[in-house]
């Protein structure tokens, strides 16, 4: 089975272990918790299988209707710790990733430099040109800007999504619409290997 790793960075608070917690239900997450507070002080980590000829996803509960004859694919979503203070640990964590998540809170465009000093974080660990999408989350509250007002200011060319990792709402659109990137990079990296070691 091919396997592709994902990697959930932004702000604290953004909605990042609500994403993960979304895409693959019964996902790992270490958090600190008081009373109806939490932030992540570990990471996250969920799984889920993506038919890749089909386009469908498969949580952990539906593996026994994959089509083993199509292209699947095992995709592991690591979730990284939100606040200032746990950069190092999120470095160590990209390391070997395949693609980025960039998860912005449309309700607070203060955070943005935080936005902004994680995606360079994500440059220092990965280099550039790897592949990039930005979800901008919490789409469900009437006090969300739009993509328009805040992307701009982040100065990083990506695709990007309107969620809501709360309700659900496009985040399985936009995660595959992701894979499908993160695949065709994936494959272009593979064919350029061998085909660079075939002049040498
Ligand atoms: N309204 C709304 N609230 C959301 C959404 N996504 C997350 N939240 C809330 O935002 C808060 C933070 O969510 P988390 O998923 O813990 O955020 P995080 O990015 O993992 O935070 P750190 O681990 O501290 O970096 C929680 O109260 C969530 O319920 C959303 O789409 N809409
Ligand atoms: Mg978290």
């Amino acid at each position: 089975m091919k396997k592709m790793k994902i990697v959930v960075i932004g702000p604290h608070q953004a909605g990042k272990s609500t994403l993960i917690r979304r895409l693959d239900p019964w996902a790992v997450r270490m958090d600190y918790s008081k009373g109806t507070f939490s932030t992540t002080v570990g990471f996250d980590y969920g799984i889920v299988l993506w038919d890749a000829t089909e386009n469908r996803i498969y949580r952990r509960d539906q593996i026994d209707s994959v089509d083993p004859s199509n292209e699947i694919w095992k995709v592991t979503i690591t979730g990284t710790p939100g606040q200032i203070a746990f950069s190092g640990a999120r470095k160590a964590l990209l390391r070997g990733k395949d693609g980025v998540i960039l998860l912005i809170d449309a309700t607070q465009p203060a955070h943005l430099v935080y936005a902004m000093e994680q995606y360079q974080e994500a440059r220092e660990v990965l280099g550039s040109g790897f592949p990039l999408v930005i979800f901008s989350n919490k789409h469900d509250l009437p006090i969300a800007r739009e993509p328009k007002q805040m992307v701009p200011l982040l100065g990083i060319r990506a695709d990007v999504w309107k969620i809501s990792a709360l309700r659900g709402n496009n985040v399985e659109r936009a995660f595959k619409s992701f894979l499908g990137k993160v695949r065709r990079y994936l494959i272009l990296e593979s064919v350029t290997e061998i085909v660079g070691r075939r002049w040498l």
